[in-house]
């Protein structure tokens, strides 16, 4: 059996308002001797073995715990020299993986210019002063037996959560890695390669911590940006992760019945009702600004309206202005409007997510928890941001007594993902809508604990929707995704049943589709996928039919008053039946992305939808 999705809704999104950057900066000139330049650039074997012996215990560490750490040190060290076949130790810049930056943040000031964030990363440079070299076993033996924390995580160099003696290793294969700053570059392509865009020295990192960059300058959006570490030779190291700057397009032609209020002229608006169509604008100023605000009229406010006018009078001062929706095609006829964003999951850029009505905060650690009861079922809600990522918890409960009821868990994560746009329009018409949400990467858990619910099912319907939303502007057009995890849960259980079901599942995909106002053609891809069964544990004295699942991340998509895109998402169902009599057990499981269209915003009344995907398995055939 497989029961229809029923409305259970759970949701997040997020909110940030980021503008392109423009203008490419000036060129880069490297600077020689930075950072490290008072250190040698090489130093032989003994030298540095010379250099440890002469090594004095640092204050309120113990004499022997210090000679045993130099010790472990010299012979590590002369281990490295023997295997590299020389007598000279030489610096290069920070290699390998665990020197990739890998949490660049871009902050886009809407202005041409944007601030790039990075952490400093050189494992073995204890004491971070941009050198990996005998001086570095000075802060492992003062933090020596420490648990890792945020006052003292680079000295744990082989990353296991503790500083110890094992963190000598790392130290000693990094030995001489010099990074004098970063190289911040860009590229059209990452695969035809970057091009610098500024040099920042590790001079300019600062934090109590671990070392923190943070570098304004100018770029134009949608290049790929990554910062690349650098000793002070010029010579790069490992280049950090890319990342691209959000792109906008506005480039349209409006109508001639279309007054536009634009951002300038905002002051003019004094009360804005958009639930109800009503708005107040200062009448004097709307006279003396020529806002042509007379019924008929296509009214397009910055960021806030796409209205037909239906009616405009005077109250003393104010000029009110009602009016009800109208189509888009109605105020552009031609041109394009696009965008190419990145949705990243930090406290900053969502101020509030709405669950049932109500604004929630994330606390300045970006965690969000919220529990409310709803009818028969508690809701627990658990989100934190991590920048790149973000993880959930959904708890939705429903008890029927001591020991009876049902207990659906959802916990899963989602990485940073984009989400591209093209809308194009010819006279007055919808020609083309493209959209593709790049790299939705995410992995969930999904499991149902359900036992006596007799004759009646968990069926959550109507259930209040906890929303975070992302808002940006894309020209004077407010457009507001939202992120959301949906359940479904459809529960037959008899009174002396019970059902224990879960299943893992993870994917790696792009969910794309293009619409030329008729069709909708699939542009996307499942690319990886995993599921595992969990437990699937059922029995009873009659039949039982249990389905459940959950639709994650489920986006939806609005500009002005339209949900152009009420879905896009994957979703993944599992469903289980026992029946007694045979006694049969089945248990199946679906991943599925699907998205549908409602382009009334465009004057089309067609609803179409695309499947992008899908996977069915047998997860369980027992009794046949
Ligand atoms: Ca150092
Ligand atoms: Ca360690």
């Amino acid at each position: 059996m497989k029961a229809s999705w029923l409305k259970l809704v759970f949701a997040v999104g997020f909110i940030s308002l980021l503008l392109s950057c423009g203008g490419r900066g000036d060129s880069p000139v490297i600077p020689r001797g930075v950072g490290g330049a008072d250190q040698p650039r090489e130093i032989t074997l003994s030298e540095a073995l010379a250099e440890l012996d002469a090594l004095s215990t640092p204050a309120g560490v113990d004499e022997s715990l210090f000679s045993e750490l130099k010790s472990a040190f010299a012979s590590q060290l002369g281990t490295r020299n023997a295997e590299g076949r020389t007598g000279k130790l030489v610096s290069t810049p920070p290699g390998g993986e665990s020197n990739r930056v890998t949490d660049m943040s871009i902050i886009d000031h809407g202005d041409g210019t944007c601030t790039l964030t990075w952490s400093y990363r050189n494992t073995g440079d204890y004491n971070q002063d941009g050198i990996v070299n005998i001086q570095d076993i000075t802060p492992l033996a003062v933090h020596f037996n420490e648990a890792a924390d945020a006052e003292n995580e680079w000295i744990d160099g082989n990353g296991d959560g503790a500083i110890n003696i094992q963190d000598i290793t790392p130290l000693a294969a990094n030995f001489f890695n010099e990074c004098a700053g970063y190289t911040i570059e860009s590229s059209d392509n990452p695969d035809s390669g970057f091009t610098v865009e500024a040099t920042v020295p590790r001079s300019e990192a600062s934090g109590s911590g671990r070392l923190h960059f943070e570098h304004a300058l100018s770029l134009a959006g949608g290049l790929w940006i990554r910062v690349v570490p650098m000793d002070s030779g010029g010579a790069p190291g490992i280049p950090g992760s890319p990342q691209k700057l959000d792109e906008f397009t506005f480039d349209v032609t409006w109508t001639d019945e279309t007054t536009l209020v634009d951002e300038d002229q905002l002051d003019l608006l004094l009360d804005a009702d958009t639930e109800n169509h009503i708005y107040t604008f200062d009448a004097q100023g709307v006279d003396a600004a020529g806002l042509d605000l007379s019924v008929d009229r296509v009214l397009v406010i910055h960021g806030i309206a796409l209205e037909r006018i239906v009616d405009a009078y005077q109250e003393g001062d104010n000029l009110i202005v009602e009016g009800e929706n109208a189509p888009l095609t109605d105020a552009i006829s031609d041109g394009t409007i696009a965008w190419d964003y990145g949705v990243s999951y930090t406290a900053d850029k969502i101020p509030a997510m709405i669950i049932d009505g109500k604004r929630v905060t994330a606390d300045e650690s970006g965690v969000i928890d919220f529990e409310f009861p709803w009818d028969d079922y508690t809701y627990t809600i658990h989100v934190e941001l991590n920048d790149t990522s973000a993880s959930f918890k959904f708890t939705v409960k429903k008890d029927l007594g001591p020991g009876l009821g049902a207990e659906l868990v959802m916990e899963g994560s989602i990485q940073r993902f984009r989400i591209k746009d093209l809308i194009e329009l010819e006279g007055r018409q919808l020609q083309q809508f493209d959209q593709t949400m790049e790299k939705v990467v995410g992995e969930g858990t999904v499991s149902l604990v359900a036992a006596a619910t007799g004759r009646d099912p968990i069926s959550l319907v109507d259930l209040p929707a906890p929303l975070l939303e992302v808002p940006f502007l894309v020209g004077p057009v407010p457009v507001v995704l939202t992120i959301e995890a949906r359940f479904v849960v459809d529960v037959l259980v008899p009174a002396d049943g019970s059902s224990r079901i879960s299943v893992t599942f993870n994917y790696d995909s792009d969910l794309g589709f293009s619409c030329d106002g008729v069709n909708v053609e699939n542009t996307g891809s499942l690319g990886s996928y995993n599921y595992e069964e969990g437990v699937t544990e059922t029995g009873a004295s009659s039949a039982v039919g249990i389905s459940f699942g959950v639709a994650f991340p489920r986006v939806e998509l609005s500009i002005f008053w339209g949900r152009v895109v009420p879905y896009a998402h994957i979703q993944n169902v599992i469903w289980g039946t026992w029946d007694p009599a045979a006694p049969c057990q089945t248990a199946d499981y679906e991943m599925r992305g699907v998205a549908g269209l409602n382009l009334d915003l465009f004057l089309i009344s067609a609803t179409p939808s695309v499947e992008f995907f899908k996977q069915t398995e047998k997860l369980l055939r027992a009794g046949d």
